[in-house]
C-alpha cells in the first residue's frame, strides 16, 4: 500500500472505482433537461404497446451497417430488459412532447460483475438510439447522464456496456466470427461472398452439418437443470478476469431456452446422468436493407458454453448442428472465453468490425485479452 501515493492524481498500481460512492442524498433528485421539443418518460415493456413503440424505434433506427440492421424481437427485447431484480426506471425513452412518438431510448439492468477478486453490483447499458432524424444533437450524452442519475440513485455505481466504436477506454477489443450456415442465402443476400475459385456447390458442400448431434445424451435445457448448470457455469468462469456472475435465478433467466430467443443445450452422461457440458446461444434477426428476394438474415450469438467431458470443439459442433436444425442462417462467436480454440477448426471466418467492452467508474490497469472476458452481453 501507498497511503501517499494513492491520494495523488498519478496513474494506480491497483485495480479498482475511480469515484467512490457520494452519499445518495447528493445525487441529482430530479432528471436532467432535454430539448425543449422533448420529454422524458419511462418506458413499461409489461404493455404491450410501449413495447410495440420501441421495438419499431429500434427496428428503424438501432445499429446498421451498409447492409444490415439488427431486428430485436419484442420476445428478445421483454427478456433482455427484465432479468431478476429489474428496475423499470432504467427503460428510459425520450418522446416528442407534441406528438408523443418515442424517439430515443436507452436502458439499464442490473448485474453482478466480478472483476478478478472482487464481485460488483453493476448496470449492463444496451439499447442507446436516438431516431435518425434527431441525430448529432448531443442527445446521447444526455441520455447517457440520465442513466448514470438513474443507476445512481439504486446505490449502485458501476456500469458495464458494449459498443462497435471506440471511445475513452476499452478494457478489451473483441472480434466477431461468423460461421455460414445457410452460405446460398448468405452469399445472394451480400452477407458473405463465393470464395475465390469456389462455386456456389462447392461452398453449400463445404459448410454441410451433420442432420443431428453426434454427442450421446446431448439434449435440451429444461428447468430441472438449473442447479446444475449453474453449477457448471460458477466452475469454469472462476477462470476469466471479468465475468458475470451468475446465481440459478440467473441461470433460469438468462439461460433456460425460450423459442425465437434464447437455446441452451447440455450433455446428460447417459452411464451417470451427470451433466458435463454446456452450450447457449441467443437469437437476432437482422432486416436486409435493400434485398428483393429476403428480409432477415437470422443469427444465432454464441451465449456461455462450459466443456468438461466433451471436447469444446465437438461441443460446438453440435450446437451448429441444432442452429442450422432450427434454421439460422448464421453462427457469430466473439473471441471471449475460449472461443478461439473451435473458431478455424469448425469454419468460422472473422466479421469485420471490432466490439469493444467497457466498464463505467472502475479502472483496469492493464488492458484485458478477449480470452480473458466471461461476460457476454446482448
Ligand atoms: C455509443 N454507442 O462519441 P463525444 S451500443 C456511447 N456509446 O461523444 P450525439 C456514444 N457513446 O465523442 P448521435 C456512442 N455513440 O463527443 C456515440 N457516442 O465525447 C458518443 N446509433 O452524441 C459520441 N447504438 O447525440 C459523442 O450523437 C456523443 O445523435 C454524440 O447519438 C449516438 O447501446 C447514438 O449504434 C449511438 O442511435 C445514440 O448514433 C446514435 O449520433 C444511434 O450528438 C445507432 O455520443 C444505434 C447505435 C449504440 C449501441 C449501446 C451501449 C451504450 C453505452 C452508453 C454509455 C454508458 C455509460 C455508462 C453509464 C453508467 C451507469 C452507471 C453507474
Ligand atoms: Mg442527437
Amino acid at each position: 500500500r501507498h497511503a501517499f501515493w494513492e491520494t495523488q492524481p498519478v496513474g494506480q498500481f491497483k485495480d479498482g472505482p475511480i469515484k467512490l460512492p457520494t452519499p445518495l442524498s447528493e445525487v441529482k433528485p430530479e432528471p436532467y433537461n432535454l430539448p425543449s421539443p422533448y420529454e422524458w418518460t419511462t418506458c413499461d415493456m409489461d404493455s404491450e404497446e410501449t413495447c410495440n413503440e420501441v421495438y419499431t424505434l429500434l427496428m428503424n433506427n438501432y445499429v446498421e451497417d451498409d447492409k444490415f440492421r439488427f431486428n430485436y424481437s419484442k420476445e428478445f427485447l421483454s427478456w433482455a430488459l427484465h432479468p431478476p431484480g429489474y428496475y423499470k426506471s432504467w427503460h428510459i425513452g425520450v418522446r416528442a412532447k407534441v406528438s408523443k412518438k418515442l424517439v430515443a431510448f436507452i436502458t439499464g439492468i442490473p448485474a453482478r460483475v466480478r472483476v478478478r477478486g472482487e464481485v460488483l453490483k453493476m448496470a449492463e447499458i444496451n439499447f442507446l438510439c436516438v431516431h435518425k432524424k434527431l441525430r448529432l444533437k448531443r442527445l446521447a450524452p444526455g441520455m447517457i447522464k440520465e442513466v448514470t442519475r438513474r443507476v445512481c440513485l439504486e446505490n449502485i455505481w458501476q456500469a458495464t456496456y458494449t459498443a462497435g466504436v471506440v471511445f475513452p477506454t476499452p478494457i478489451t477489443s473483441c472480434q466477431y466470427w461468423q460461421r455460414s450456415l445457410n452460405p446460398k442465402k448468405l452469399i445472394d443476400v451480400g452477407f458473405s461472398t463465393l470464395g475465390a475459385r469456389m462455386t456456389m456447390s462447392r461452398t453449400v458442400k463445404l459448410y454441410k452439418l451433420s442432420d443431428s448431434p453426434v454427442t450421446p445424451g446431448f439434449r435440451r435445457m429444461e428447468l430441472r437443470d438449473v442447479p446444475a448448470v449453474t453449477q457448471l457455469l460458477k466452475n469454469y468462469l472462476g477462470q476469466f478476469v471479468v465475468v458475470a456472475d451468475f446465481d440459478e435465478d440467473d441461470v433460469q433467466h438468462w439461460l433456460l431456452p425460450i423459442e425465437s430467443v434464447v437455446d441452451s443445450y447440455l450433455v446428460e452422461s447417459p452411464e451417470t446422468h451427470e451433466i458435463t457440458d454446456f452450450c447457449s446461444f441467443y437469437t437476432i434477426p437482422s432486416s436486409i436493407l435493400g434485398n428483393q428476394t429476403y428480409t432477415t438474415v437470422k443469427a444465432a450469438y454464441s451465449y456461455y458454453n462450459v466443456a468438461t467431458k466433451t471436447p469444446l470443439l465437438q461441443l460446438m459442433n453440435d450446437a451448429l448442428i441444432v442452429a442450422k436444425q432450427k434454421d439460422f442462417d448464421v453462427f457469430n462467436a466473439l473471441d471471449v472465453m475460449e472461443n478461439e480454440s473451435f473458431v478455424e477448426e469448425l469454419k468460422f471466418v472473422p466479421g469485420n468490425g471490432q466490439l469493444h467492452y467497457y466498464l463505467h467508474n472502475y479502472r483496469i490497469r492493464n488492458e484485458l485479452k478477449p480470452s480473458e472476458l466471461g461476460l457476454v452481453l446482448l
